[in-house]
């Protein structure tokens, strides 16, 4: 495997609404390139980028894949991201380690929410793009309606460098509008071009687009606006370097058009991000912040400094064990050269890297600064970690993600499942930064959490698949709480004479709301009316009986307790007493502090196209739900609410049904609300019923 330096690399991440077809450009590029015999395809499962199992099975992207084509004296590494809502934090986590983005949007649909997201995830670190329109192909296909979507949504700079030639199934090519020149294919083909004039009827269209790019291009560059007046155009040697610093600076966001599926304008594609995208050197330095004390730390993308790599995706495969990419920012990498990793302090060890084409990993002796790679086995690192030179420590920052959008109760389903669980889940977790695996601590169920009802039934196939681990699914329990509304003061004594030694402990207290406090215990007992010794088993016995709640089991929380008299006995005192005199006066102050049910309340961001804004409002009434707020942003609605979490779980699939599956949403744990009276009965049956209900000993 050829080594490349960083002028002669393009990393770039392909990035887009779901189906739009990236995985099928991918797949045509690395034809055209000659990096796979023939052109793999999402429908028969041979798409180089899309091999994993699920991913076959799904017809649909579910993990980055990584591939390269080399092209001319360029590599170009490509990272294929899925564009459905529920895995589309993984373009978000690739962003950082790429240096330009390829919007890939549809010829027919245009502009769509997930496009919508990934821009803003673009913006957000001012990553170059260009966007290419896709499956230009299909019926209805339309690059002026296309076209006007984008301009729409991102504004004037973005600005046609094609024009596709012919429509729909009579598409045969595209114009170059810098070159000026035009390129037919045939359908289905080899993917390389036949140079020939620009059809007559494009012509003006043609000649008025180059005009408009060459002036959005000369404007703000005072020498050659200069030269666009004087000549009235910009030469090609000028045009072709000032574009690609426009485009490297976001100042102009081009657009080209293709078929991945026809294979039709994939090699001007391959050309164009050569030419006009930057290389990973470009970019100068990278951000990144000292191990010790986290200041801002800097590090020039350069072979002659110190090597440093960042971590940004694991695999973890059931034969080869776990493969970390990484993307090299300085230095060179050599195979079996031995690192520190940063993050969590300890040496590694790099034994055989490679860079990935698909799921193969090609070995390759060196990567130099700004490549991307590939190490499998090492025995410490995961995602996110900063490996480097021990002498010149660095660490790179990590993408924030969102929080899990839904929880499920997981259950194994045999005895022999049961010991399987865990340790898939843990592997599982490791390539995948957006699954959580918890038990709660109040219900005792083990939940799962993740992006959507589709991502944690793609865990649960991998779980039986991979690691041969069944389990079964379940709404969570919703860990209600209780609280109290009113205040009491109340005396708890415990006395039994029996035989010899008896039992005393005697108690008074007040019990007053405390509100989001959670528990506390005051102890007002001056002059000695008990001992010392005896408070801390009275506040015992409290603890055990509210952790027991009193309505329905739900642990009792947000209010005081003021212990401030009692009396003991020197014989029959002890301390099992107080406890039990504690727990009686807390039970008989339930019964004057008018006792209520706690619900948790999610707070719910949901997003979806504004035709469906009414019905997710509705639905969310319906739920109990409070609109915080609503948001617009080109076609996009986003409404914010706190909803019970009661009334949430299902949400998922609810929400998918409601908007053909055009909606997302994401939720957290916001605070804990007062149940609605007319529910209360119910879920104290409810929570009754579960527990056989036993009867607790009194006095
Ligand atoms: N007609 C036509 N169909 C295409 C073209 N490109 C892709 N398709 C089809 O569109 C569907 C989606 O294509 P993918 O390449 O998987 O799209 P994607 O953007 O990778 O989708 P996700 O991975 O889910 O985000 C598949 O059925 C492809 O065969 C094209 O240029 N023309
Ligand atoms: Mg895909």
């Amino acid at each position: 495997m050829k080594v490349y330096e960083g002028a002669n690399l393009r990393n770039v991440a392909l990035i887009g609404h779901g189906h739009a077809g990236k995985t099928s450009l991918v797949s045509a590029m690395l034809y055209t390139a000659g990096a796979s015999p023939r052109q793999g395809r999402v429908d028969d499962g041979s798409a180089p980028t899309d091999y994993d199992e699920e991913e076959i099975a799904r017809k649909m992207s579910i993990s980055t894949g990584l591939a390269f084509a080399e092209w001319g004296k360029t590599k170009i590494n490509m990272l294929d991201t899925p564009g459905f809502n529920m895995f589309v934090h993984e373009a978000k986590t690739v962003l950082p380690v790429v240096d330009s983005a390829l919007v890939v949007v549809d010829g027919v649909a245009g502009v769509e929410v997930v496009t919508e997201r990934v821009w803003a995830y673009c913006d957000e670190i001012a990553l170059p793009r260009m966007i290419v329109v896709s499956r230009m192909d299909r019926d209805r296909a339309d690059a002026t309606r296309v076209l006007e979507s984008l301009v729409n949504a991102f504004g004037r700079s973005v600005t046609p460098l094609q024009l596709p030639i012919g429509s729909e199934k009579n598409l045969t090519g595209i114009v170059d509008l810098v070159r000026m020149k035009a390129y037919t294919y045939e359908m289905g083909g080899n993917g390389k071009g036949k140079e020939g004039p620009i059809p007559d009827n494009l012509a003006e269209a043609a000649k008025e687009a180059h005009e408009k790019l060459v002036e959005l291009v000369a404007e703000g560059k005072d020498a050659l606006m200069e030269e666009y007046f004087e000549k009235g155009t910009i030469p090609e040697e000028d045009l072709v370097p000032a574009l690609h610093e426009a485009i490297r600076e976001d100042r102009i966001f081009p657009v080209l058009f293709a078929s991945g599926l026809g294979n039709i304008g994939v090699d001007e594609l391959m050309d164009f991000i050569v030419d006009y995208t930057p290389s990973p050197i470009e970019h100068g330095t990278a951000q990144g912040v000292a191990v010790n004390g986290g200041e801002p730390a800097t590090r020039k993308m350069a072979d002659s400094e110190p090597s440093s790599l960042l971590v940004f995706k694991t695999l973890s495969d059931a034969f080869a064990g776990r493969i970390s990419y990484f993307k090299v920012f300085s230095g060179v990498v050599k195979n079996e050269v031995t690192l520190q990793n940063f993050t969590r302090g300890a040496s590694e060890k790099l034994a055989h890297i490679s860079v990935m084409q698909g799921k193969q990993q090609v070995p390759i002796n060196e990567l130099h600064a700004g490549d991307i790679g590939a190490v499998a086995k090492l025995k410490e690192t995961l995602t996110g970690d900063t490996l480097g030179d021990k002498a010149a420590a660095i660490q790179y920052p990590a993408v924030k993600l969102p929080d899990p959008a839904i929880t499920f109760a997981i259950e194994p389903k045999s005895r022999a499942d049961e010991d399987k669980l865990g340790p898939a889940l843990h592997k599982l977790m490791e390539e995948d930064a957006m699954l959580r695996f918890f038990r709660d601590p109040q219900t005792k169920e083990f939940l799962i959490a993740g992006t959507g009802q589709q991502h944690i039934e793609v865990v649960v196939s991998k779980m039986k698949k991979r690691y041969h681990a069944e389990v079964v699914l379940k709404a969570p329990k919703v860990p209600y709480r209780e609280t109290i509304r009113a205040k009491a003061d109340v005396q708890g004594r415990h006395k039994k004479q029996t035989g010899g030694h008896g039992q005393y402990g005697d108690c008074k207290i007040k019990v007053e709301p405390f509100p989001r406090g959670g528990f506390e215990f005051v102890n007002e007992i001056f002059g000695g009316s008990i001992p010392k010794n005896y408070i801390a088993p009275i506040e015992k016995g409290i603890r055990d009986a509210a952790e027991r709640g009193y309505l329905a089991g739900f642990p009792m929380v947000d209010f005081r307790v003021i212990l401030y008299e009692g009396s003991y006995h020197d014989v029959d005192s002890n301390d099992l007493s107080f406890q039990m005199a504690g727990r009686i006066a807390f039970r008989k102050a339930m019964e004057v502090a008018r006792p209520t049910l706690l619900e948790p309340i999610m707070s719910a961001e949901i997003t979806a196209p504004d035709e469906f804004a009414g019905t997710i409002m509705g639905d969310l009434n319906s739920r109990r739900g409070r609109i915080q707020g609503m948001d617009n942003k080109g076609g996009t609605t986003i409404v914010k609410a706190e909803v019970p979490m009661a009334e949430m779980l299902t949400y998922g699939v609810e929400l998918t049904s409601m908007t053909q599956g055009r909606g997302s949403f994401n939720m957290e744990m916001h605070h804990y609300d007062v149940v609605p009276a007319q529910l209360q009965e119910k879920i104290i049956e409810k929570a009754k019923a579960e527990r056989g209900e036993v009867k607790e000993e009194e006095e």
